[in-house]
C-alpha cells in the first residue's frame, strides 16, 4: 500500500498568488503531517507564464522544494495556456531530499524503494523495472494543435478522444502485470471527463472532451488522478480489477467568484487491488454573491448582510439596470455596508435601450394614426394591433373574451 497526496490546479500567478500559496502551503503541512510517501501535482501549477523574478515563481518553487524534502514528487504538464511548455523544466533541478519527476510526455514511471523515479524510454515499459513499489502512467495534456495539423481542425477533438482511448487500453496489459506483482497502479492525467461538473455547477457534456469514465477504467489501473476541472468529484467501480477510482481533487484554492463546494486535495491509499480516497479541505477563501435584477436595493442588501457572516469574505454585488438608471447607483453606500468584507467587487450591467424617434407623432390626432406612425418607425406590422384597439374602444369586455375563446377553440380543433 502506498499513501499519496494528490494536488491539482494550483494556479500560481501574479493575482492568484496569495490564495494559491495560502492553500497549497496548508495542504503541504497537512500531507506532511499525515506522512504521505509520494505527492502528485496533476497539472496547472501556474495560472499563466511566469517570469523567473515573479514572486509567484519563487513561492511555487519553494513550496514544491518543501514537498520534495518530505517525499518524491511527480509533476504533470497541464493546460498549455496556463502552464506553457517548459514551465516545469526548472523543477527537475530543485534538488530536495527526494527527486521531482516532471511528466511532460506520455510515459510510465516507477517509484523505487529508495524513492527514485524510473521513467520508461517509450510510452510504456516493455519490462517493468525491478524493485519498484508503485507504477504511475502519465498522460499529460495533449496538444490539440498538433493533432489538428495532422487530421484537420474539425476532426481534431474527436481524434484526440479516440487516440487517448486506444492509448489507455494499451496500458492495461502493463497494469495487469504490475497487479500480478502486487504493485499499486496509478494513472495521472489532465483533461475533461465527459459529463463531469464544472466548479460553477455546469455539466460538461460536449464532444471535445478528452475522456469517458469507461475509457479511463479500461486502462485497468487502480487509481486515476486527474487535473483540469476545479471542482472535486470522483467515480468508482469494483470488478475483476478490484477497486478502481477516478477523481479530481479540484483546484487547491478558490480563484473565482461563483465557485461552489469545498477546495482541497486528495489523500489516496492505493494497493494492488484496494484503495481509499479522502478529500482534505484547504482554508480557501469564502466568496459571497449578492445579485439584483434592477437597482441594488440598499435595505434588502442590509438584510441579506445581516443573515450571513461577511467578515473576511470576498463579496461581489451584481446588478442589471436600464441606461437611464445608471447614475442612481450608490456605490459609496454599498461599500460602507460591506466594509468588513475582505474585498468588494461591484459589477453593474447597463442595458442599452434602443429607441427610434418617430418624427411628428405628437401632432397626429387619432390613436390609429399614432400607432401606424410608430409601427412604421419601428418597422413592425400593426395589422392585428389596430383591430384590437378598435375592439377595445367599441366592444363589451364579455364579447372580446368570447371572441378570443372562439379563436382559441378553432385552433385546438385544427
Ligand atoms: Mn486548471
Amino acid at each position: 500500500m502506498i499513501r499519496i497526496a494528490h494536488f491539482s490546479d494550483l494556479h500560481y500567478g501574479v493575482k492568484t498568488m496569495s490564495e494559491a500559496d495560502h492553500c497549497f502551503g496548508a495542504a503541504i503541512d497537512e500531507a506532511v503531517a499525515r506522512d504521505v510517501q509520494a505527492a502528485v501535482i496533476s497539472g496547472d501549477a501556474t495560472d499563466h507564464a511566469l517570469d523567473l523574478h515573479a514572486p509567484a515563481a519563487e513561492r511555487l518553487m519553494s513550496q514544491v522544494r518543501r514537498l520534495a524534502d518530505h517525499c518524491p514528487v511527480l509533476m504533470l504538464q497541464g493546460t498549455f495556456s496556463h502552464e506553457p511548455l517548459g514551465t516545469l523544466t526548472p523543477f527537475r533541478l530543485l534538488g530536495g531530499r527526494h527527486s521531482v519527476h516532471v511528466a511532460d510526455r506520455i510515459c510510465q514511471v516507477g517509484l523505487d524503494a529508495r524513492g527514485q523515479w524510473i521513467a520508461s524510454s517509450s510510452w510504456r515499459f516493455d519490462v517493468l523495472p525491478a524493485d519498484i513499489v508503485a507504477l504511475f502512467s502519465c498522460v499529460p495534456t495533449v496538444n490539440k494543435a498538433v493533432v489538428a495539423a495532422a487530421v484537420g481542425c474539425t476532426q481534431a477533438a474527436h481524434a484526440v478522444g479516440q487516440h487517448l482511448e486506444q492509448l489507455l487500453v494499451g496500458l492495461a496489459g502493463v497494469h495487469c502485470e504490475a497487479r500480478r506483482l502486487c504493485l499499486p497502479t496509478i494513472g495521472v492525467s489532465h483533461g475533461t471527463v465527459y459529463e463531469c461538473v464544472s466548479e460553477h455547477g455546469v455539466p460538461m457534456a460536449g464532444f471535445d472532451h478528452e475522456f469517458t469514465t469507461g475509457a479511463l477504467f479500461a486502462a485497468r489501473a487502480q487509481a486515476f488522478m486527474l487535473g483540469h476541472i476545479h471542482r472535486h468529484q470522483s467515480w468508482a467501480q469494483s470488478g475483476v480489477d478490484g477497486q478502481q477510482c477516478i477523481a479530481y481533487p479540484g483546484s487547491i484554492g478558490r480563484f473565482h467568484h461563483g465557485e461552489s463546494g469545498d477546495k482541497g486535495f486528495l489523500l489516496w491509499e492505493v494497493d494492488a487491488n484496494d484503495l481509499a480516497m479522502t478529500f482534505v479541505p484547504t482554508p480557501a477563501r469564502r466568496t459571497i454573491d449578492f445579485v439584483f435584477e434592477g437597482r441594488p436595493d440598499l435595505s434588502s442588501l442590509r438584510d441579506a448582510i445581516a443573515q450571513q457572516d461577511i467578515q473576511g469574505a470576498h463579496v461581489r454585488v451584481r446588478w442589471t439596470v436600464a441606461v437611464e438608471d445608471r447614475h442612481e447607483i450608490d456605490r459609496k453606500a454599498m461599500e460602507i455596508l460591506l466594509s468588513t468584507a475582505e474585498s468588494i467587487k461591484l459589477e453593474g450591467r447597463v442595458v442599452q435601450l434602443m429607441r427610434t424617434r418617430s418624427e411628428g407623432i405628437s401632432q397626429l390626432t387619432s390613436l390609429d394614426q399614432k400607432v401606424r406612425a410608430w409601427a412604421t418607425a419601428s418597422e413592425v406590422s400593426c395589422d392585428g394591433l389596430l383591430e384590437c384597439l378598435a375592439a377595445l374602444r367599441e366592444a363589451e369586455p364579455d364579447v372580446i373574451a368570447q371572441q378570443i375563446l372562439e379563436v382559441h377553440e378553432e385552433a385546438l380543433a385544427v
